[in-house]
Order: structure tokens, then sequence, then C-alpha cells
């Protein structure tokens, strides 16, 4: 057994503390200019971008940097039908039955219910899953650690991506979603994470008009 192998940290770049300041004031202010949309156009996703947006979500940290994730992307129009059929049954199961009225309250002023045609619309979904554990070429099992963790990071890290490529994003999550692991073919071993609905807004898109929290309540010095 030899010990762990080291490198050099490769691609650290050093600021000046005004350049530092600025920079991250320029990263503020185009994240706060991100807003989860479900108006899409049908425009397509100009190729390649998708591919470097899903490479910018795998350079997330991981938990023993197992990596446990699996992103799906879902362009086929006869699958996003299925996956969309799927998701309204889930969904009217929700908003009629099991969502206690507290929940309903809560999504009130999104404006969202059971009807979900941006599915089909959108030019690709992104279904992300969770592995609880790799599946080594010769079927051995290899164990995840915080593996919920890690694909809620690559999420975060995806969504950042295709924000500042210029495309937007929905983070839909019926629930339960494991009808995308039976038409997307995907293992046990595999979660359904969240489903990514990315595109081009619609002309006239919409957003609820709702505000982030201030500093002060999200965050506390020591
Ligand atoms: N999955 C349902 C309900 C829903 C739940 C949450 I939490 C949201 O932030 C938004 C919607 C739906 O997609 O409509």
């Amino acid at each position: 057994m030899t010990g762990p192998e080291f490198i050099p940290l490769p691609g650290y770049r050093e600021y000046p503390d005004a350049e530092m300041a600025e920079r991250a004031a320029a990263c503020y202010r185009e994240m706060n200019r991100r807003r989860t949309v479900r108006d899409f156009s049908s425009w397509e996703i100009p190729s390649g971008v998708l591919e470097d947006c899903l490479r910018a979500a795998g350079t997330a940290p991981s938990g023993a940097n197992m990596q446990p994730w699996h992103m799906v992307v879902v362009t086929d129009p006869a699958v996003k039908q299925r996956i969309r059929i799927e998701a309204e049954e889930e969904e009217r199961e929700f908003y009629q039955r099991r969502a206690p009225q507290e929940w309903l309250d809560a999504l009130a002023p999104l404006g969202t219910d059971d009807r979900k045609p941006f599915l089909e619309t959108a030019p690709c979904l992104i279904a992300i899953f969770a592995q609880s554990h790799g599946v080594l070429p010769d079927g051995r099992s290899v164990k995840h650690y915080y593996a919920q963790e890690s694909v809620g990071i690559a999420t975060g890290f995806l969504l950042a991506a295709i924000h500042h490529a210029g495309l937007v994003a929905l983070t839909h999550t019926p629930s339960p979603m494991g009808f995308l692991n039976a038409i997307l073919d995907r293992p046990k071993n595999e979660r359904p994470f969240l489903l990514l609905v990315v595109g081009f807004p619609a002309t006239g898109a919409t957003v609820p008009a709702i505000a982030r929290k201030p500093l002060v309540e999200i965050a506390t010095f020591v």
C-alpha cells in the first residue's frame, strides 16, 4: 500500500484586495439576477453549452471524492412526454390529496399547480441522480459518503453554470420521483434527486414577486 500522492495546488489565483472585493461583488450581482423560471420557450440550447455546464457541476466537492452523481440530459420529445405524464400524475396526488394545507399555503405565492407543461415545452430536462453506492466493473459495491450533500452541491454548481451561460432553469421535484429510474433506465443504486428544466424564458415570461432574505437574516458573524 503506497501513501497518498500530492501535487502542487493547480490553478490557484491570488488577487489584490480591491480586485477580490470587486470580484465578490460582481459574482453576487450576477447570481442575484438568477430567477427560477416556469414559462419556457421551445428554443433549442446551442450545442456544447450543456456539456460544459455539466462539466462545471462535476467539479463540485464530494464525500471522499466519490462524485456520487449521474445526470441524464433529456431532449427527446417522446421521453419528455412520458416524464410529463408521470410527473403530472404524482403532482395531482400531491395537490389534491397528499399536501397538507400548511404546505399548500407556503406554495401559494409561487402560483404552482399540478399542470407541468414546461416538461414538454422546454428544450431540455436534466434528471439528477444520487448514487447511494458505486458499482465497480467487477460488480463489487463502493460506499458513498454524504451522497445527498454532495449531489446538492453539484446541483448548485450546475444551476450557477446554467445561469452564467444565459439559460434559465427550474428546480422541479415531483414527489416521489421513482418513475425517472424506469423511464431513464437508471440502476437501483441511483435515487432521483431533482429534475431540472432548462432552456430560455418564453417571451413575456413572468416570475413571482418574491424577495430574498437580507444578509443579516441569513448570516451571523461571530
Ligand atoms: N412538487 C410540486 C410542489 C412544489 C413544492 C415545492 I417545496 C416548491 O418549491 C414548488 C412546488 C410542484 O412542482 O408543483
